[in-house]
């Protein structure tokens, strides 16, 4: 079992600052190995045993750091993505079909060439397994009926055609490579959907803890449609009223934190329902520091 050592002290005060419940707490670190009676023990310790008084000092906390701090809305500072309409992204030129200031979206046509498009989807119709979703509450891998896909992840770099995307992918992000997360491949089938919701790890949500551990926050994703789909499968931005029709090697890039690091709400998206054929997506999120 672990101990609760300098980094748990670190991670249990700070989350009582950020105020996350008692009870998502003690699944976070049930989930990281320790018995529930410990945890709930550790827990407790943090918010100075008595949760009431503890939930008013960290509110009165809160209060007087929001009073101190800058606006609380988004606020849209410049993207890393390079301007113009054809942007050289490694090894290839790519087209921008549209830019959104807010939220930041941006639309490309041409990441990937159809013969690229073609041999990720081959490389992993073998391999797909149950897409799962991270519980906002242990942080654990759960299968859930919100994502109905199956899907496959590929180590950075893991061999020369994986490495060409990745390194591809980030520079047209213009974020390190060794910030992004492996690439992900997702297939839905006819009626497949993703339901909206956020990219980035909510920092109210104390499983959130146990994926920002390492490199820290998402930053931004680049979704890249390997098919054309028939009917349906746009990715849906319902806060900004704008969905993206999936066209083979087109994408779909949308940046969430900015450089104070606030998260963007407006960047709620979603995969709408397959209505036709079926859909292949590469997803690439990248963090704000080296990962993996
Ligand atoms: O399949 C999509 O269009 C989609 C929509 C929302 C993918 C993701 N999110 C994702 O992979 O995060
Ligand atoms: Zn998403």
């Amino acid at each position: 079992m672990p101990v609760v050592d300098a980094s748990w002290e670190e991670w249990l005060s700070s989350n009582v600052a950020r105020g996350c419940s008692i009870d998502s707490m003690v699944d976070a670190m049930v989930q990281a190995g320790f018995a529930t009676e410990a945890a709930r023990a550790e827990v407790h310790k943090a918010f100075g045993r008595d949760p009431a008084d503890a939930a008013a000092r960290v509110s009165a906390a809160t209060e007087a750091a929001l009073a101190k701090s800058a606006p609380r809305t988004y606020q849209y500072d410049e993207s890393p993505v390079a301007r113009g309409n054809v942007i050289r992204a490694h090894d290839r030129d790519v087209r921008v079909l549209m830019r959104c200031e807010r939220p930041q979206v941006i639309v490309f046509a041409d990441v990937l060439s159809p013969d690229e498009c073609n041999e990720m989807i081959e490389r992993s119709r073998h391999r797909l397994k149950r897409s799962t979703i991270v519980n906002p509450d242990t942080g654990k891998e759960d299968v859930i009926r919100n994502r109905t896909s199956e899907g496959i992840w590929y180590q950075r770099g893991e061999d020369a055609f994986i490495e060409k995307m990745d390194r591809r992918i980030a520079s047209l992000m213009n974020w390190p490579v060794e910030n992004g997360e492996g690439l992900q491949i997702l297939h839905y089938g006819t009626t497949g959907e993703y339901r909206p919701h956020f990219d980035y790890f909510p920092p109210d949500q104390a499983g959130s803890a146990v994926h920002t551990a390492q490199g820290g926050q998402r930053v931004a994703t680049l979704v890249i449609y390997l098919n054309d789909v028939p009917d349906g499968g746009e990715t849906i931005f319902p806060e900004a009223g704008m969905s993206v029709a999936a066209t083979q090697g087109g994408a779909v890039y949308f940046r969430y934190m900015n450089g104070q690091r606030q998260l963007d709400p407006l960047t709620l998206h979603g995969g709408a329902p397959v209505l036709g054929g079926d859909k292949w997506i590469m997803t690439k999120w990248m963090r704000e520091r080296a990962y993996g």
